[in-house]
């Protein structure tokens, strides 16, 4: 029988000396995507498709099902007795742990609902969490705390809920899968060490912006799309699911690059997605699977973040890819 997440966590813990708080907060979180993810698998029986009417601090209109599993991800961080706080992608600022309840020694970041197009058509959707040190638990945290880079996390990794629910996770020692069995509510390991294939035939990429995209990247992605007939001799595959949590899990599993770059259409905004929420944790998963993931510049985990709320260009996968197309932003 496959190994359950539990006994990974604790062999990790005798192992290599990972704080049995940090394996009990992981826990915590599987435990926690397990609630989501039954949300998830009920959608119309449990009324919660279709738009919440509002919108988050992103100015991005909100569904139901972000502010649910926002709420689920927050109370069962902040009541976990692990964390001195919590910051979420659906939230302005970090959440305070109520003063009745224990406070520990993370920071969690998290973005509750990837993919929120993907909810009301039945496509996959997941949950993207960075855990960072607090130092000593405590209270009263500031928004600033958690701007450090993405090499100070200590765990990261998203549960993705597709065909089946899985949870992907990195402590810095490889790239781990676990499948949940709702049969016995365990996740159980299912692909160890993932190692993403340095070239690849596959890329991902919104094309529908290319008239925006800056010249790096139309030069780049016009090669691929010459294939066999242009400078890269090659033909190539595209995929888009417009979830990252969905693009980075095929990556895993089957290689590939994914892109979402700056564009000109908000000079404010260097990028669509979030460094803290989305950018950081899936890099690290993409470099700790021998991958690559930079802006265009620099590697994503060496940006020093200047805001909880931050966007950045994103290219991210197969390392000759990842190195090709950042070549071309020198
Ligand atoms: P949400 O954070 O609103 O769920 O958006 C998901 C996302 O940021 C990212 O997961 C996708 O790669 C990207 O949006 C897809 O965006 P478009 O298909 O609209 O370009």
């Amino acid at each position: 029988m496959a190994k359950t997440l539990a006994l990974y966590l604790h062999e990790m813990e005798t192992t290599h000396a990972i704080d049995p708080r940090l394996t009990g907060l992981i826990n915590h979180l599987a435990e926690t995507c397990k609630e989501i993810s039954f949300k998830v698998s009920q959608g119309a029986l449990a009324g919660i498709l279709g738009s919440a009417g509002s919108e988050n601090v992103q100015g991005e209109t909100q569904k139901k099902l972000d502010i649910i599993a926002n709420e689920i991800m927050c109370r069962a961080c902040t009541e976990s007795g692990f964390v001195s706080a919590v910051a979420s992608e659906e939230m302005d600022h970090a959440l305070q742990v109520p003063a009745d309840a224990e406070i520990g020694p993370y920071l969690v970041l998290f973005d509750p609902l990837d993919g929120s197009s993907n909810i009301d058509i039945n496509v996959s959707i997941g949950t993207i969490f960075s855990i960072l040190p607090a130092g000593t638990p405590h209270r009263d945290v500031k928004d600033e705390e958690f701007l450090q880079s993405g090499r100070h996390q200590l765990a990261a990794g998203y549960v993705i809920y597709g065909p089946q629910t899985q949870l992907v996770l990195t402590l810095g020692l490889g790239v781990m899968m676990f499948t949940l069995d709702i049969a016995t509510g365990n996740f159980y390991q299912t692909a160890q060490n993932v190692v993403i294939d340095e070239s690849t035939k596959e890329f991902a990429i919104n094309c529908s912006n290319m008239r925006h995209w800056e010249a790096p990247v139309q030069r780049y992605v016009t090669e691929l799309l010459a294939g066999k007939t242009g400078v890269r001799q090659k033909d190539f595959n595209m995929r888009w699911v417009a979830a990252m949590v969905a693009e980075v899990h095929r990556i895993l599993n089957r290689g590939g690059i994914f892109m979402y770059p700056k564009d000109h259409r908000d000079p404010s905004k260097p990028g669509k997605l979030r460094l803290m929420y989305e950018a950081n944790p899936m890099s690290w998963l993409i470099e700790q699977a021998h991958g690559k993931a930079t802006n265009g510049h620099e590697n994503i985990l060496d940006i020093e973040p200047t805001g909880l709320h931050q966007r950045v260009a994103v290219f991210l996968g197969a390392k000759e890819e990842v190195e090709l197309v950042t070549s071309y932003h020198q």
